[in-house]
């Protein structure tokens, strides 16, 4: 188990100082300014510099107030240590969360000859209070909040993190590992810590997700908890795992292994129920519930290839139709076929695996995006099928509820409380009215945000998780390059575009009805390659809009300067534990602040 909970990243190797510094660093008007050392001046790294300069080096930006000592001690993260009376359930999973919390620790020290020193405290202390250590199952109702405080003590320093539940705590945990920096000025390097400080802090919305397609290109278990590691750095919620389309079906389900069998890539290029079960567990403990997703009707293709069976048809149609473009958004098309009542069978089945191994109950993502009434049309021309309907949005709606009812099944005749799907045109009027029900369903709007898609669901009472195309889309897309020409990657979102969309503000939204949002990484032209890079620091300004959604003054100055700064301490943090996040300016920008 130790492996499935802990894994030591190596740092991304950094720039080695090569002379002794030239500069110190010192904290005039709340900011830091290089200074050319003269005389007997103590030299100040900058990392230092900013902890200790009365800025918040937090990320995202806590919603309550905030008060950070102007003083750090140092210490050894052989000295961490934690003590809670809190009873099992929670016990265990903060017990791991801090087995995590100390990889992040250790990922800090840079020097590798780093030895124990002589430190400022003799124990840093961790107490951590968990008042409802019975609830260990994110859900969206679940509190998040925490309370931190760090104090000195008799030649200590305690840190009391309070929470109501594990999640709460788990954040605090987070919050404290950003208080705690690698001073590489000291003699050999030293951690240190700020000497006191207090922090409230709660989420604006329950539902702050990443989505990641594993199944136009495949990415390994280990580039997933990479990505799991990053989210709980940025107190992000929700792993929506886009585990297959129309191109792969990577996920080995029990009930059903003729899918993986037909449609994975390779044979190591899978998923097993083992290997879910385990970034499950691992999502947990940091924090995160893991939503999976086997889109259907369209993108189904590979994976849904081993009829026809017994005159039944084929499970998916399309596949091979020509040309592709008629049939679907990017090629090879695939469509389940309405018609095949083994379809359905297959589905509930599919189901059953997909709730046992996600460990949800309130949460259950449909799919149902991009469905092409073109390609049934053509298949279904000469059946009774089509005879009966006028409009084939019908039969969308009908396979939708047929759908819902194999859900219900599978979950043992109980109807999941929240059902997401995309939005389409059957969440659109009049469709939507007959076939989703707004007590239980939730739309993933991802149209461009000056579409009427999200107002219009939210005044006719919908609950929305926005994915807005324009703005939270961090991936490529799918070039027609081959086609056309037409360049890839354009318009690329940077992080300002991913931080500054701020639609409930925007739109006039009713913000209760908004559960949060998703950022999507769609995996046509990248794998785990460049995963990371694709992710962070993107993913990170997405999390502190739907953390603490920050006031947006794009005339202040001041305002500008605390998301940079901050922004990229936060880059340098997720570097060394390991990401290979982005940088965002030249070295040079954070040595001359203005
Ligand atoms: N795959 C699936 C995709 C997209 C969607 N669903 C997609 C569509 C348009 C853009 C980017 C991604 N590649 N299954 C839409 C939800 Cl621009």
């Amino acid at each position: 188990t130790s492996k499935l909970l802990y894994t030591y990243r190596q740092p991304y190797p950094r720039q080695k100082k090569s002379h002794p510094p030239q500069w110190t660093w010192q904290c005039i008007n709340q900011r830091c300014e290089r200074r050319h050392i003269k005389g007997a001046i103590p030299v100040v790294s900058l990392s230092t510099c900013s902890m200790l300069c009365g800025s918040t080096q937090l990320w995202p930006q806590p919603t309550g107030p905030v008060t950070l000592a102007s003083r750090a001690v140092t210490f050894n993260h052989q000295q961490l240590e934690l003590e809670t009376d809190t009873p099992e359930p929670a016990r265990t999973l903060l017990e791991h969360s801090f087995v995590a919390f100390n990889t992040n620790i250790i990922s800090l020290v840079q020097n590798k000859d780093y030895v124990e020193r002589d430190t400022d405290i003799r124990r840093f202390l961790i107490k951590v209070t968990i008042l409802h250590p019975n609830i260990v199952k994110l859900k969206l109702d679940t509190s998040e909040g925490y309370t931190l405080s760090v104090k000195p003590r008799d030649g200590e320093i305690v840190a009391n993190i309070t929470a109501k539940t594990f999640f709460g705590a788990r954040h605090g945990l987070e919050t404290l590992s950003q208080l705690i920096w690698w001073d590489d000025y000291e003699t050999k390097g030293a951690l240190k810590v700020l000497k006191g400080a207090t922090v409230q802090d709660n989420p604006i919305f329950p539902y702050r997700g990443i989505m990641l397609d594993t199944a136009r290109n495949y990415m390994s278990v280990e580039s997933i908890r990479r990505v799991l590691d990053g989210m709980a750095a940025n107190k992000l919620n929700v792993f929506h795992w886009h585990l297959t389309d129309s191109q792969s079906f990577p996920l080995v389900s029990q009930r059903v292994p003729q899918l993986a069998k037909n449609g994975a890539y390779g044979p190591d290029m899978i998923y097993t129920p083992e290997d879910v079960k385990a970034l499950v567990e691992y999502a947990r403990i940091r924090g995160i519930r893991v939503v999976l997703e086997v889109d259907t009707p369209a993108h189904a293709g590979n994976g849904w290839n081993w009829g026809p069976q017994e005159g039944l048809g084929e499970l998916a149609v399309c596949v091979n139709e020509r040309p592709w473009s008629l049939y679907c958004g990017e090629p090879p098309c695939g469509q389940l076929n309405p018609d095949n009542p083994n379809v359905y069978e297959i589905l509930e089945k599919l189901y059953k695996d997909l709730l046992e191994l996600s460990d949800e109950t309130e949460l259950f993502h449909l799919g149902g995006d991009e469905v092409n009434l073109e390609c049934w049309a053509q298949h279904l021309q000469k059946t009774t099928t089509f005879m009966n309907y006028t409009d084939l949005h019908d039969l969308w709606g009908e396979f939708t509820l047929k759908a819902l009812k194999r859900l219900e099944r599978a979950n043992n005749g109980v109807k999941i409380p929240l059902v997401i799907i995309w939005s389409s045109n059957l969440s659109k009027r009049p469709y939507i009215y007959k076939y989703l029900d707004k007590k239980n369903v939730v739309v993933q709007s991802w149209g461009a945000s000056q579409w009427p898609d999200t107002p219009d669901l939210i005044s006719d009472g919908y609950r929305v998780i926005i994915s807005h195309v324009d703005a939270w889309y961090l991936d490529c897309g799918f070039g027609r390059w081959r086609e056309t020409g037409e360049a890839a990657c354009d318009p690329y979102r940077p992080w300002q575009t991913v931080y500054n969309h701020r639609p409930w503000q925007q739109l006039h939204l009713n913000k209760k009805q908004i559960l949060g949002g998703e950022a999507c990484l769609w995996s046509e032209q990248f794998d785990e390659t460049s995963l990371d890079t694709r992710l962070w620091p993107r993913a990170a300004a997405f999390a502190e809009r739907v953390w603490s959604d920050p006031q947006l003054d794009v005339t202040s100055f001041t305002i500008q300067e605390d998301v940079y700064t901050r922004l990229n301490t936060h880059r340098d943090r997720l570097v060394a534990r390991g990401l290979g996040a982005e940088a965002m300016w030249p070295v040079w920008c954070a040595q001359n602040p203005g």
